[in-house]
């Protein structure tokens, strides 16, 4: 049976509550077998309304599952995208606090910030032209499921992408500057490397995922607005923090950002 507006509402709410109250919840698939992924997306903007009204702005969109060691690591096979709000951002910096989240992890990323509205299917050049930079970036993620693991790609979509934090470089550069497809990344908690690769594990060039974002969002008749920041997925699995854990992820040409945890 075809999911209505009202079924997109309260799952939202469910897995909004889950989200406040730091609480896992079973993945919806396991109710609704037949979940589209069109239904999925309408569950995320559900949830966005519900953070919107009480006051969060969207400031961007997050891209998961672009690189080959976190489908493999989900055992999900395709891109997806989700929304961050200025809620989300922890300063470059800052303090990253475990508690209030159920279980979770960091992933090193490149960002971009648009300074044009892009729509549609575009070019690579197309993308080139309205990144006005890049920066480094790290994303916090944390699933509302079960163990984050035993779940379908309508679930995760459902979930906003398992989106929950991000923290971005102080240093931003032109892309046009950059090699985008050749910086080497590392990622180092407590001074010792965790996670390494090159910024072309992320859909080849990070800027394919904003090329990758616009078709995605054009399937919804949605646009990317001139100002957003673009998270463009993680480069390597991601990994668990402890408290006291400081981490740093530093990609060439752009600098390191690091994020300290309690
Ligand atoms: C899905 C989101 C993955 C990324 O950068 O690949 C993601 C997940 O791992 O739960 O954000």
């Amino acid at each position: 049976m075809a999911l209505t507006a009202q079924n997109h509402q309260e799952l939202a709410r469910l897995l909004d509550q889950a989200r406040l109250e730091a609480r896992e919840v079973p993945p919806l698939t396991r109710t609704h077998a037949e979940l589209p992924l069109r239904d999925a997306y309408a569950i995320q903007a559900e949830g966005i309304q519900l953070r919107t009204a009480r006051g969060e702005r969207v400031i961007g969109m997050k891209m998961g599952l672009t690189s080959e060691a976190k489908r493999k690591q989900m055992n999900l096979d395709s891109p997806v995208y989700g929304v961050l709000t200025d809620k989300m951002q922890v300063p470059a910096g800052g303090v990253f606090r475990l508690q209030g989240f159920i279980h979770p992890k960091i992933e090193p990323e490149i960002a971009f910030r648009t300074s044009r509205e892009l729509r549609g299917k575009i070019s690579r050049e197309e993308a080139l032209d309205a990144c006005s930079s890049a920066m480094v970036a790290m994303e916090i993620l944390d699933s509302r499921y079960v163990d984050f693991k035993y779940f379908s790609l309508p679930d995760v979509v459902a979930d906003n992408s398992s989106s929950s934090m991000f923290v971005l470089g102080t240093t931003e550069r032109p892309p046009r500057e950059l090699e985008l497809a050749k910086l080497p990344m590392s990622m180092e908690v407590n001074g010792v490397q965790v996670q390494s690769a090159l910024s072309s594990a992320i859909s080849g060039d990070p800027l394919l995922s904003v090329v990758q974002l616009c078709e995605l969002l054009a399937e919804r008749g949605e646009s990317l607005p001139a100002g957003s920041i673009v998270l463009a997925g993680a480069a390597t699995v991601a990994h668990m923090m402890k408290p006291g854990d400081q981490v740093r992820l530093t990609v060439e040409g752009l600098g390191s950002v690091s994020v300290s945890v309690a």
